[in-house]
């Protein structure tokens, strides 16, 4: 199909994730998407998830490493919402098939009790808002092949989402340092990374606040009781079928996933 508006996008992009069937950019076929419209795809393709019956559960930022955004010429994270379809148990194992490629990347995510209102938001509005915060690993399949995009595409695919595990360890804003909190990333035991929390935007609370602030200029909040996946820690690797994934915080705990 040719796309040429939000409406033909939302459908390219649903019908991709649902057959599972990666497919090219959406700026091949319509030049001019920029990042304002490509969040309009975006609100309309979960506003299409919610309708079919899907609750919204939390919200995502994305490019959130140095690296990721000089590679796509940003300076500010991008950002993107979660529903319960999303939504993986703690020790579920996760059926590789059930993606078009899909990789894992490990998150600290914060658990809302207010409502998080730019603009203006900052690091201790987040932290203010913040019931509690926990382990995540965040499962991102782009719909575009080989994971290849330009901003406006990535944004329009509401930033990679496709599903996210939250740990069991429990913690709250303010028992130990964040941007100094380590992960390490074990595949099948074998260590392949480690980064800390400075790795998102030197700072997860700070990188939710201009986040907050971001979706602010489109008249949108982030809801109490929602969960914030901050941004990966260290990059992302492939899931494989038979494989683990291990994601071992010095203070949040472990969290593991095994794939079928
Ligand atoms: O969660 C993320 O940082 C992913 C954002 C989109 C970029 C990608 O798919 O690698
Ligand atoms: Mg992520």
């Amino acid at each position: 199909m040719t796309i040429t508006d939000v409406d033909s996008a939302v459908t390219a992009l649903l019908g991709a994730e649902r057959l599972r069937q990666d497919r090219d950019r959406v700026t091949e076929e319509w030049d001019g998407l920029d990042e304002q419209t490509a969040y309009e795809v975006q609100r309309r393709l979960i506003a299409a998830r919610l309708d079919g019956g899907e609750e919204l559960v939390g919200f995502k930022l994305g490019l959130t490493s140095r690296a990721k955004q000089e590679q796509m010429n940003v300076d500010a994270p991008i950002s993107g919402w979660l529903t319960d379809a999303h939504q993986r148990c703690n020790g579920e194992p996760v059926k590789v098939a059930g993606y078009i490629h899909p990789r894992i990347e490990p998150e600290i995510a914060f658990i809302l009790d207010k409502e998080l209102a730019g603009p203006g938001c900052t690091r201790e509005d987040v932290k203010n808002a913040t019931a509690h915060i926990t382990a995540a690993f965040e499962i991102i399949d782009s719909r575009y092949r080989d994971f290849s995009f330009a901003l406006p595409d990535v944004i329009a695919d509401n930033a990679s989402s496709a599903g996210f595990v939250l740990g069991s360890t429990i913690c709250q804003p303010g028992d130990f340092d964040l941007i100094n909190e380590e992960v390490t990333l074990l595949v099948d035991g074998q260590e392949v990374a480690t980064d800390t929390g400075a790795a998102v935007q030197g700072d997860p609370a700070q990188a939710v606040a201009e986040a907050v602030n971001q979706i602010s200029e489109r008249g949108q909040t982030v809801p109490a009781g929602a969960i914030i996946l901050t941004g990966a820690l260290t990059d992302a690797v492939f899931l494989q079928p038979g494989s683990s994934f291990t994601a071992r915080f010095a203070n949040l705990g472990e969290i593991k996933v095994s794939c079928v």
